[in-house]
C-alpha cells in the first residue's frame, strides 16, 4: 500500500512539473506579445486617449459624433450598417475637401482621412444629413 501511494505521489509530481514547465513557456511568449502592444501605446503619448481614432458609421449616426485627435492623426470610419457617405463640409453642404464620393454600405468597409493641421472639421452623410442630422465633427488640437 505504501509503495503504491508513493508511486502515485511521484507520478503526480512529475505531471505537475511537466504541466508547470509548459505553462511557463506559454506565459513568457504571452508576455513578449504584451510588450509589443505597449510599444504601440507608446506611439500615443501623455493624453491617455484611446489609440485608435475610430468612428463607427451606423444607421443614421456617426459614433462618436465628435472626435478629438492630434494634428497628423488619421481617422478611420468603419461601416456597421446602412448606406452612407463621409463627406467633408458643414450644414450638409460638401466643401469638396475629402469624402467617400459614393455611398458605402458593406459592413466592415472603411474610409480614412488624415488631418494634418489643427482646427474643427465638420462632415456629414449625404443621404441622411438633412433628414436625420447625420453629422460628425473632428476636432484637431
Ligand atoms: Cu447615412
Amino acid at each position: 500500500m505504501k509503495k503504491l501511494a508513493l508511486g502515485f505521489a511521484l507520478a503526480l509530481t512529475t505531471v505537475v512539473a511537466a504541466c508547470s514547465s509548459t505553462t511557463d513557456t506559454t506565459g513568457s511568449s504571452g508576455t513578449s506579445g504584451t510588450s509589443g502592444t505597449s510599444g504601440t501605446s507608446g506611439t500615443t503619448p501623455d493624453s491617455g486617449a484611446p489609440a485608435g481614432n475610430a468612428v463607427t458609421v451606423k444607421s443614421n449616426q456617426f459614433v462618436p459624433a465628435t472626435l478629438t485627435i492630434k494634428p497628423g492623426d488619421t481617422v478611420t470610419w468603419t461601416w456597421a450598417g446602412g448606406a452612407h457617405t463621409v463627406t467633408s463640409g458643414a450644414n450638409c453642404k460638401s466643401d469638396g475637401a475629402y469624402g467617400t464620393g459614393s455611398l458605402k454600405s458593406a459592413v466592415g468597409d472603411t474610409f480614412t482621412h488624415t488631418y494634418p493641421t489643427a482646427g474643427t472639421f465638420e462632415y456629414f452623410c449625404e443621404p441622411h444629413c438633412v433628414s436625420s442630422g447625420m453629422k460628425g465633427t473632428i476636432i484637431v488640437q
